[in-house]
């Protein structure tokens, strides 16, 4: 599989580089301290208006305010994701207010990027055929979320196209491990409304492969909509892509953030003693060390125990990548 980089439909995401180096605005933060020049202070938070991230755009971010007003504005030494409470002074973000979930996925290249803050859940969204379902992507986008402190379901959409049975015991597979599971058609309405309802509490992230038809799921869970993402073209690219992520109200309660698709989702960024929290099944094995990281050491039992080899072969694998 490869792990080419090109993994957003745009690359105009927040990027965390190596070493937490932020260097979204950075060169606009160099920009703006020339011109400050001779004047100490920083930033005065204690003016600071708050307001909610609901869009990147480019390099900057469309705030509400709590007054409902809406305007994109330049970040200065912040890095901002879509949900986050930011602050703003004189026109300019300048700090995020802590966050109670943040998914981030390990770009190739890039570092760590910062895909949203503050969800809840998180869908993944999969097809069962166009793209191809694949449990590997499946796998990662539920430990990103379980790294990332949310909770994780699995959504499979274009069921109007059939439901291959291989499909379908993958999805009971999820489901028997604790996620939730949902079956939809974004373009025949089914199994949308349950869906709503389970995403009523929530800020949900979705996330998928490019071409599942997430923007799609946003539209019809949200009438009206005004998604900016355009056409996938036959390689899962976007066209006309403007935006990065997106931030929308559920008419039934609950806020829904979509964002571009990925080919790939890195978790490299997991700590790799930590990854075996992320796989349910993989809890409390009775391995000969408590601390065995199931690689099929000396007294692991994982290969006895587990019911899904590959569940196991994908953990082995991403066990390789984290750090
Ligand atoms: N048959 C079928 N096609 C769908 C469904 N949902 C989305 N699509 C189509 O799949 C393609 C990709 O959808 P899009 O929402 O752009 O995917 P995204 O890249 O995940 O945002 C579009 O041609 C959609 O019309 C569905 O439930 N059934
Ligand atoms: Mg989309
Ligand atoms: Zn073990």
């Amino acid at each position: 599989m490869s792990r080419s980089d090109e993994l957003f439909d745009t690359d105009a995401v927040a990027v965390r580089g190596p070493g937490d180096r932020v260097r979204q605005g950075a060169r606009r933060e160099r920009l703006a301290s020339r011109g400050q020049r001779g004047q100490s202070r920083g930033p005065d938070i204690s003016k600071a208006v708050g307001a909610l991230a609901v869009e990147m755009v480019g390099r900057r971010v469309r705030v509400r305010l709590d007054d409902g007003r809406e305007s994109i504005l330049p970040t200065r030494g912040a890095l901002v994701g879509v949900a986050d409470r930011v602050q703003i002074v004189d026109g300019v973000i300048v700090g995020t207010e802590p966050r109670r979930s943040t998914l981030e996925r390990t770009g190739e290249s890039a570092g760590v990027r910062l895909v949203a803050s503050n969800a809840t859940l998180l869908a993944c969204v999969c097809a069962a055929t166009d793209p191809p379902f694949r449990p590997g992507l499946v796998d990662r986008m539920l430990v990103a979320a379980g790294a990332g402190g949310m909770q994780a379901m699995v959504v499979l959409n274009k069921c109007d196209t059939g439901m291959p049975d291989a499909v379908l015991e993958w999805m009971a597979r999820y489901e028997a491990l604790g996620y939730g599971i949902a079956l939809v058609s974004a373009t025949d309405g089914r199994g949308i409304a349950e869906l709503a309802a389970r995403l009523s509490e929530h800020t949900t992230v979705l996330v998928g492969h490019s071409g599942v038809g997430k923007s799609t799921l946003v539209r019809a869970l949200v009438p009206g909509a005004d998604v900016r993402v355009g056409d996938v073209d036959a390689w899962g690219r976007g066209r006309h892509t403007t935006t990065a992520a997106q931030l929308f109200s559920l008419p039934g309660g609950g806020q829904l953030i979509d964002v571009p698709g990925v080919r790939e989702f890195g978790v490299a960024h997991v700590d790799r003693h930590a990854l075996r929290t992320h796989f349910p099944e993989l809890f409390d094995l009775p391995c000969k060390y408590r601390d065995c990281l199931h690689e099929g050491e000396d007294g692991c039992m994982a290969d006895e125990v587990v019911s899904w080899p590959e569940r196991l072969d994908s953990y082995r694998k991403l066990l390789a990548e984290c750090v």
